[in-house]
């Protein structure tokens, strides 16, 4: 045996996971080093595997949460034991949540020492905590088993319902060393990781039989149905069957919003009035009222509207999970909606003309309405104004992956911002948590090579504001436009009492994030009128080069916490 793991005779635990990744087609990793990782970076790294070191955990895990939904590959994130395990947590939790792939590998304290709790140095029981946050957790801790924990984890992240992954690798393995013909013997190289899953052909009929029934069809794309990758059998059945649809925030651009049967503009007609209701890829959460109440026709939070429901998800489970699924289609969504298609011949009936020209008359009042806003030109600007500017850009740039986060800054641009092209809106999903921004365009612009545009309330930056200088380090096409409104929805409230500390929801007024950009040797810019923001994004997106566009916004503008203010709870005395 010789020590030198490069040798024809020995491997080791390293160049076992790194091989293990190599085989499997993953080429990047995001993550931050340090005790008992360094040096897996710089071995990744030097056999050819892009490494993409972050400022902060939870932005590498973001980013490889974000990278796994655009390319059905788990992400990987890499992190140290404890306190950075527990940085990337969030983000592992947050993938799981919103069913994106991904896989957090953590280097982590010797197992011996952990379970008698002796204190070793970043000491926790990792494994233990990831648990109940994750679809999977494994544990490798033998450098022979690092082929089958690298499998696992793959298939674990991106078969079924796609997830979180936690991958723990205590320090130790690393430096096992193996002979070098038995470790590449024991490599797997995942056969088929995300079987199709093909629908029940009863299962097809029924719903069929149902959508023929209907008055008054709608369909409603999810985030899954952005990450089937399915697009064309997708936008041939809506075509073919000339049923609208509704897009929820990460599904726009599937079929471009502009497209004559999106009731984007119609939401609140749409909900209650239909009588059949197809979901694909989107669960009823309560992004979608959970199914009922006042959102769906119901006279309170609990009734029931009487739409019917057909349900494509690829889990199980999901059905019923609110209301009756009156046709559940379990499979991917690919095959299902091939099959649904299959069914849909030329002697469908389309819509009534009743019903399409309701959502019409609906949708051309609501564009009317919003199009009459955008033209306004208020000092200062507003969010409306500024977006009016966003919308042009997006329009002229569909390429361009827009990544969103805040409260008011989400809400009006999902509205007002049309998307063309699919996986081209990336936002706060399921949680509505802050902090995905830098992460997820740092992660959109490497694995697409493609322009990003994240538009950021003031807040929502502050979450992960100082990897812009990860984006600098690698020069990334990444152009940050922050929405400075001074604060947590507006910047207006004042401390009751009188006191010298501000209201808790303000931030310092009229501060300058643009210089945090220029610190780093990107672009900065303060924009304060529709003109120089549009002069500052088109400069951006032609020169590719990391620019941070603070735009000032009336401070007076939002509302509390955007679209969702019946959200908050209310005090029994201001009821
Ligand atoms: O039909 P009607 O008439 O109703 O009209 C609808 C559509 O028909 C119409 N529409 C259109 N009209 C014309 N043309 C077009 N093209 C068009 N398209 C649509 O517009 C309306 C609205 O349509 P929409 O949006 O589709 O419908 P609606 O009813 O809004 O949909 C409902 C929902 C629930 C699906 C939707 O609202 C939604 O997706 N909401 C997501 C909301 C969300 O997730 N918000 C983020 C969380 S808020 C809060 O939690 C925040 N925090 C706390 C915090 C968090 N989150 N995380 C962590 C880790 N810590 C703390 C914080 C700190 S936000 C926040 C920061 C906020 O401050 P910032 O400075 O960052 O942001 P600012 O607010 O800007 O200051
Ligand atoms: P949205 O927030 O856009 O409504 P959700 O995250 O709530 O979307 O729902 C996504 C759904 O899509 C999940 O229930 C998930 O199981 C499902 N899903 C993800 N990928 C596939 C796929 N390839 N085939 C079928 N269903 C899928
Ligand atoms: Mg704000």
């Amino acid at each position: 045996m010789t020590t030198d793991a490069q040798s024809k005779e020995t491997t080791d635990g390293f160049h076992l996971v790194i091989e293990a990744l190599k085989l499997n087609g993953i080429d990047t990793i995001f993550g931050l080093p340090g005790i008992p990782i360094t040096d897996f970076t710089r071995k990744a790294q030097a056999e050819g595997i892009r490494v993409i070191s972050f400022r902060h955990e939870q932005n590498a895990g973001n980013a490889a949460a974000i990278a796994g939904f655009l390319t059905q590959k788990p992400g990987i994130c890499l992190t140290v034991s404890a306190p950075g395990f527990l940085n990337g947590l969030t983000a592992l939790a947050n993938a799981t949540t919103n069913c994106f792939p991904m896989i957090l590998i953590s280097g982590s304290s010797e197992r011996e020492i952990v379970d008698l709790q002796q204190g070793d140095y970043e000491e926790m029981d990792q494994l233990a905590i990831a648990k109940p946050l994750c679809k999977a957790a494994f544990r490798v801790l033998h450098a022979e088993d690092i082929g089958v924990g690298i499998a696992r984890a793959i298939r674990a992240a991106v078969s079924g319902r796609p997830g979180g992954v936690y991958l723990d690798l205590p320090a130790k393995l690393f430096g096992q060393t193996l002979d070098a013909e038995a470790g590449k013997k024991s490599l797997i190289k995942v056969v088929d990781p995300a079987p199709r899953q093909i629908p029940d052909q009863t299962a097809i009929q029924r719903a069929l039989d149902l959508l023929k029934a209907a008055k008054r069809p709608l369909i409603l794309l999810g985030k899954g149905a952005a990450y089937a990758q399915a697009d064309a059998n997708i936008r041939a059945l809506i075509e073919k069957t000339g049923i609208p649809y509704l897009p929820m925030s990460m599904a726009k651009g599937i079929l471009p919003d502009t497209h004559e049967q999106s009731a984007a503009a119609a939401r609140s007609f749409v909900l209650p009035g239909a009588d059949v209701v197809l979901l694909i890829g989107a669960r009823l959460n309560w992004l979608l009222s959970h199914g009922k109440g006042k959102t769906w026709g119901g006279k309170g939070p609990k009734d029931w509207g009487g739409q019917k429901f057909i349900q494509i998800d690829i889990s199980p489970q999901e059905m019923d999970s609110n209301v009756a699924i009156d046709a559940p289609i379990v499979g991917d969504i690919d095959s299902c909606v091939s099959a649904l298609l299959g069914g849909i011949g030329s002697g469908w009936a389309r819509p009534s003309a009743d019903w399409l020209g309701a959502i019409s008359e609906r949708k051309d009042k609501n564009l009317a309405k919003m199009a009459e806003t955008l033209t306004k030109n208020p000092t200062p600007m507003n969010f409306h104004s500024a977006l009016n500017v966003m919308r042009d850009i997006i329009k002229a740039n569909p390429d361009a992956i827009l990544v969103n986060e805040g409260a008011n800054a989400l809400d009006f641009t999902r509205s007002i911002v049309d998307m063309y092209k699919p996986r081209k809106r990336l936002d706060v999903g399921t949680w509505g948590v802050m902090g995905i921004g830098m992460g997820f365009a740092v992660a959109a612009a490497v694995v697409t090579g493609e322009s990003v545009i994240a538009i950021e309330g003031d807040s929502a930056f502050g979450f992960s504001g100082m990897e812009v200088e990860t984006i600098c380090r690698y020069n990334l096409p990444v152009c940050v436009v922050i929405f400075n409104n001074n604060g947590v929805y507006r910047g207006t409230d004042v401390n009751p009492t009188g006191g010298p500390d501000v209201a808790p929801t303000v931030f310092v007024k009229n501060a300058r994030y643009e210089k945090l950009m220029e610190a780093f040797g990107g672009v900065g810019v303060y924009a304060t009128n529709p003109a120089e923001l549009r002069k500052a994004m088109e400069e951006a997106l032609r020169s590719r080069k990391p620019t941070l566009i603070n735009a000032a916004i009336d401070e007076t503008a939002g509302t509390e916490s955007g679209r969702i203010t019946s959200l908050n709870p209310q005090s029994a005395k201001k009821k």
